[in-house]
């Protein structure tokens, strides 16, 4: 197959090479699937497949990544009970978990599954322009996973630095993991990157040179807009992990020192000299903040087309919108030490970072506007992507509002390391993130399988997970403020902290456990709808974007057919009358839709429609 052949056409103008069935095997016409079963599922470039393994992959990985903090919360909520976790262990779930839920599953699940599921679909490509690379970076990331994994294996188990690795604590002795956990981590982390990188590239390349014919940049749907600049993030952001991660691999391995400083080690001088940690603290966070992004635009993006199709209103301020998510991408590289308010930096470098930090919530603050005012006087349907929808926005404020006070370095110090800290990341990167994959499962599901999800086990699996992660991370504020320290094993013997505190951490873990549970709702529901669920049909939200728009449900290899959609408007035109009730699909045109000349021609035969925002929600 050979849709690379695409990458040179630009927007499509080159229609008739497209038709002539690049994406498709070779000199056949697409719609000749791959042959056997090992090229079409296994080794597929098919971007459609490598989506579902990489969600897959992701969702597996989140399931470890839950396990591990019902563990933790077990010894949290009754400390002593279960003997197996130790301190040790405990520090090694903190930090397994943290990467995990961040990097292996986030920041996979929303560039790799639904990036590479929606952006050729939305956008009216084949496929994405560079298959091969494409399906590289499914198989690094697999393998970066199993070398995550593998170091539960390995001597001493996986590292317990905790999931910002800072050094020299990292690669020293009583650091649990420091025998090969660390070193197991940094390398799976390099690879990790690799694939990122080669997923990156891939999906910006298609948006840049693979739209069809009539996709402008500002026609795209703010799913694609969040995840293009998500990815351009990543590869700006990516390099630094990269180059302190080989860093620190050097100091652990060679006992270079680029971040170990002369130090003496449980009594035995270490033979590092002259290294900078903070160094490492300035490349961690360069990267670590963007990641925040790099998970929380495709979430908006995700969320405004949920927003728009289930409240069957145009996205309120689609311009807006868009430079939204291209100012907080921007500005998200230049608030990174917010992070290290206490690390003794200089009083006027404190007040720089908090104040781009607080400018942030300028256009995030806009976001949230525009999409209540979206929802107002739409006609809202309570469908399942709707309520994780809703969720997604009132646990995002929530976390938002909490960012604002951490903002500010005088609130900062004091919270600094405490609950305060874990119920506000979790909030807003934790809870927020996780509700819009969810909802964008729900959403596309229908189109990924044909099928329609099993609705009361859905709404069962919502209420359970909304609900259940405000009785997690809510009373977490309160711990904080009672100055509860975050990644501490056992809070048994503080005299501090009341026995409220106590009885409320039991609390928590049992939520925490519920919650935990509930997730087999969804995995059950995903296994058995496919099976089992009522046939949706091409386009059950009778949604505007191109992906409801192909021939065929699940759409086939190289999307389209022998024709590529031509796009006429923007992605959100609902709330008009027309033949098609109270939408119009991005590709059906003023006349014919395929007719080359069809916007020159007059539209007088076209039944009266309500005139709805210009160009259907989107601009020209
Ligand atoms: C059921 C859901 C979850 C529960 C019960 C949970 C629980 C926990 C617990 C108990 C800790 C350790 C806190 C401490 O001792 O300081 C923790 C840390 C953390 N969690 Fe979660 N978590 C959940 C979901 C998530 C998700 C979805 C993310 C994704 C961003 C996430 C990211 C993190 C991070 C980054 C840390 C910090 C690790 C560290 O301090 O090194 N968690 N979580
Ligand atoms: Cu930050």
């Amino acid at each position: 197959m050979d849709p690379g052949s695409d990458s040179k056409d630009s927007t499509a103008a080159h229609q008739n090479e497209h038709d002539g069935g690049a994406g498709g095997e070779g000199e056949h016409g697409y719609g000749h699937e791959p042959h056997s079963f090992v090229t079409r599922y296994i080794w597929s470039q098919d971007h459609k497949v490598i989506a579902i393994q990489y969600t897959l992959t992701a969702l597996v990985v989140g399931v470890i990544g839950i396990v591990l903090s019902d563990l933790m919360r077990l010894q949290l909520g009754f400390p002593g009970k279960f003997q197996f976790i130790d301190p040790t262990s405990y520090y090694q779930y903190i930090t397994m978990h943290g990467m995990i839920m961040v990097i292996y599953l986030l920041t996979a699940i929303f560039l790799g599954g639904f990036g590479n599921y929606l952006i050729p679909l939305m956008v009216g490509a084949r496929d994405m322009v560079f298959p091969f690379l494409n399906m590289l970076s499914y198989w690094f990331y697999l393998l970066a996973v199993l070398i995550l994994i593998g170091s539960f294996f390995v001597p001493g188990g996986p590292t317990g630095a905790g999931w910002t690795l800072y050094p020299p604590q990292a690669i020293l002795p009583g650091t649990p993991g420091v025998e090969s956990g660390i070193v197991v981590m940094l390398v799976s982390l390099l690879v990790f990157i690799a694939a990122a990188t080669m997923g990156g590239l891939n999906y910006v390349t298609t948006i840049l040179q693979a739209r069809t014919r009539g996709m402008t940049l500002m026609r795209m749907p703010l799913t694609v807009w969040g995840i293009f600049v998500a990815t351009i993030l990543a590869l700006l952001a990516f390099p630094a992990l990269f180059v302190s991660g080989v860093m620190m691999l050097l100091d652990r391995v060679l006992g270079t020192s680029f971040f170990m400083p002369a130090l003496v080690s449980m009594g035995q001088t270490t033979g590092y000299s002259g290294g900078s940690p903070l160094l490492f603290q300035h490349l961690f966070w360069f990267f670590g903040h963007p990641e925040v992004y790099i998970v929380a635009l495709p979430a908006f993006g995700i969320i405004s087309d949920l927003i728009s199709v289930h409240a069957r209103k145009a996205i309120f301020g689609y311009r807006m919108m868009v430079w939204a998510i291209v100012v907080i991408g921007a500005l998200s590289f230049v608030v990174w030490a917010h992070h290290m308010y206490v690390s003794g930096m200089h009083p006027l470098f404190g007040f720089f970072f908090a104040v781009t930090t607080l400018v942030i919530a300028v256009p995030t603050a806009l976001k949230v506007y525009n999409w209540t005012l979206t929802l107002w006087r739409g006609d809202i349907h309570m469908t399942v992507p709707m309520l994780f929808a809703l969720g997604f926005i009132s646990t995002f404020l929530i976390g938002g509002l909490t960012g604002l006070f951490l903002g500010n370095v005088s609130v900062d110090i004091p919270l600094s390391n405490t609950y305060f800290v874990v119920a506000h990341f979790h909030m807003v990167m934790g809870v927020s993130p996780v509700l819009a994959v969810f909802g964008g499962i729900y959403h596309w599901y229908p189109k990924v399988s044909g099928r329609m999800y099993h609705e009361g086990l859905a709404r069962w699996h919502f209420w359970i997970t909304f609900l259940g992660a405000y009785a997690i991370f809510f009373p977490m504020h309160y711990l904080g403020l009672l100055g509860m320290p975050r990644r501490y094993y056992s809070y048994d013997s503080y005299a501090f902290i009341p026995e409220s505190a106590h009885q409320l951490n039991a609390f928590i873990t049992v939520a925490a456990l519920v919650v935990g549970v509930a997730q087999l709702l969804f995995l059950v529901n995903l296994g058995w709808s496919a099976a089992r669920g009522r046939a949706a049909g091409g386009n059950p939200w009778r949604a505007v974007s191109l992906e409801w728009q192909t021939p065929e449900t699940p759409p086939t290899h190289g999307n389209w057919g022998p024709q590529l959609p031509v796009v006429y408007r923007g992605p959100y035109a609902y709330g008009r009358t027309g033949p098609e009730g109270d939408f119009l699909p991005q590709n059906i045109g003023p006349d014919e839709p395929d007719d080359q000349h069809a916007r020159a021609r007059p539209t007088a035969q076209a039944p009266p429609r309500r005139p709805l925002a210009p160009d259907g929600g989107g601009a020209s």
